[in-house]
C-alpha cells in the first residue's frame, strides 16, 4: 500500500536525528526524539512531515557490551558517532540549510561544533549553553566517566589538568586526544565566546575552570529579575564579534519540579518552561544562530508521562516558526 504524506515545504530547515545515547550514566535518552515525535501529534500540526530528516546511524548497541573504560564509557564508540554528527552537520549548512538537530544525549553537541566550525573553517563560532550543568570535565575531572558531561572540554580542547581528581591510563588519554581533535581543528571555539545560562549542578573542577576563564554566565535568578529579552540582547551583544552562533537546549536547564523529571540528570530550581522558550525565541531571530539542538529528553524516567517531550515540543515549534520567518 503506497501512503501520501504531506509533501515537504521548507527548503530551509533540515532535521538532524541522532539517537545515540552513549553518553548518558542513565538509559532511554535514545528514546527522547520518539517521545518528540509522539509529543507531536497532539499538536495536529504535521511537523515531521514538513521538514526533511536525515539520520545519524547510531553505535546504541554497544550498550549491551561491557566497556572497559571507566574515565570515557563507551569512547570509541561515541567518537564515531561524533564524527558522523560532524559530517552530516557540515554537509547540511554546506547546503545553506539551517540544521536543527535533535540528539539523546549532550556529547552529540561536540559533534555539531565540530561540523559547524567545519563547514566555516576561518569563522569565529559563539556557542549558546543552555543547560544545568556546565559539561564541562574531561577524563582527568569527571566523577562519573559519563561523556555527555564533556563536549564542551571537547570543544574548547581542555584538559582542565590543574584541577584533576583521577589518574588517567594511556588508552584513555589516548581517545581522549582523539575526542578533542577529531574534525579536523583541535579547538572549535573559544572561552571568551561561550555563554551558559542556567547552569546550576556543577563540579569543582568545572567552577575553578569557569572562574579563571571568566566564562560568562547568567543564572535562573538573572533571567528572573531581568527578563528574556535583556539577558538575551546581552548575551548576543556579549558574543558580537562572533560570525555564527551555536544554540544548545539541554532539557535540564528547565526546573525538573515545574516541567517534568524526564531527562538524565534533573535539577531543580530551573528555568520555566516560558523564559526557556523565551530566551531560545529572543536568540533565534539573530540570524548568525545558524543551529539548534535539542537534547536529552528522556521519556523513561518522566514522572508526568510524556510531559517533558511535551514541554519540548511546543518550544521546537516555536523556536522552528521563527527560523523559517526570518528570511
Ligand atoms: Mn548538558
Amino acid at each position: 500500500m503506497e501512503i501520501a504524506l504531506n509533501p515537504m515545504n521548507s527548503k530551509k530547515i533540515i532535521i538532524l536525528e541522532n539517537n545515540s545515547e552513549l553518553g548518558a550514566g542513565t538509559r532511554g535518552s535514545s528514546l527522547g526524539i520518539a517521545a518528540l515525535k509522539v509529543a507531536a501529534l497532539k499538536t495536529k500540526k504535521n511537523y515531521f512531515t514538513k521538514y526533511k530528516t536525515e539520520v545519524v546511524e547510531d553505535n546504541n548497541e554497544l550498550l549491551h557490551e561491557a566497556n572497559g573504560n571507566e574515565l570515557a564509557v563507551n569512547a570509541a564508540g561515541i567518537l564515531d558517532v561524533l564524527n558522523k554528527v560532524h559530517d552530516q552537520v557540515k554537509s547540511i549548512l554546506d547546503r545553506n540549510k539551517f540544521p536543527i538537530v535533535l540528539a539523546g544525549d549532550h556529547s552529540s553537541a561536540a559533534g555539531t561544533i565540530a561540523g559547524i566550525r567545519s563547514a566555516n573553517p576561518d569563522a569565529r563560532v559563539g556557542v549558546i549553553w543552555l543547560d544545568a550543568h556546565a559539561d564541562l570535565h574531561s577524563p582527568y575531572t569527571t566523577p562519573s566517566g559519563n561523556i555527555h558531561g564533556m563536549p564542551l572540554a571537547m570543544s574548547l580542547g581542555v584538559d582542565n589538568i590543574e584541577h584533576r581528581k583521577n589518574a588517567v591510563d594511556h588508552e584513555t588519554a589516548a581517545i581522549w586526544s582523539e575526542l578533542k581533535s577529531f574534525g579536523g581543528v583541535e579547538r572549535k571555539i573559544d572561552v571568551a565566546d561561550l555563554v551558559f545560562i542556567s547552569v546550576r549542578d556543577t563540579e569543582e573542577a568545572e567552577d575553578y575552570f569557569i572562574s579563571e576563564k571568566n566564562i560568562k554566565q547568567f543564572d535562573v535568578q538573572d533571567v528572573r529579575r531581568r527578563g528574556v529579552k535583556e539577558i538575551s540582547d546581552e548575551t548576543l551583544n556579549y558574543l558580537k564579534d562572533c560570525d555564527h552562533i551555536y544554540l544548545s537546549f539541554d532539557v535540564d536547564c528547565m526546573d525538573c519540579d515545574l516541567v517534568s523529571y524526564g531527562t538524565g540528570t534533573p535539577v531543580p530550581n530551573g528555568l520555566t518552561e516560558n523564559e526557556a522558550a523565551g530566551l531560545i525565541n529572543h536568540f533565534l531571530i539573530d540570524k548568525r544562530v545558524c543551529c539548534f539542538e535539542i537534547v536529552e529528553i528522556n521519556p523513561c524516567l518522566d514522572n508526568k508521562q510524556n510531559a517533558m517531550a511535551e514541554s519540548a515540543m511546543r518550544i521546537l515549534e516555536n523556536a522552528t516558526n521563527i527560523i523559517e520567518k526570518r528570511g
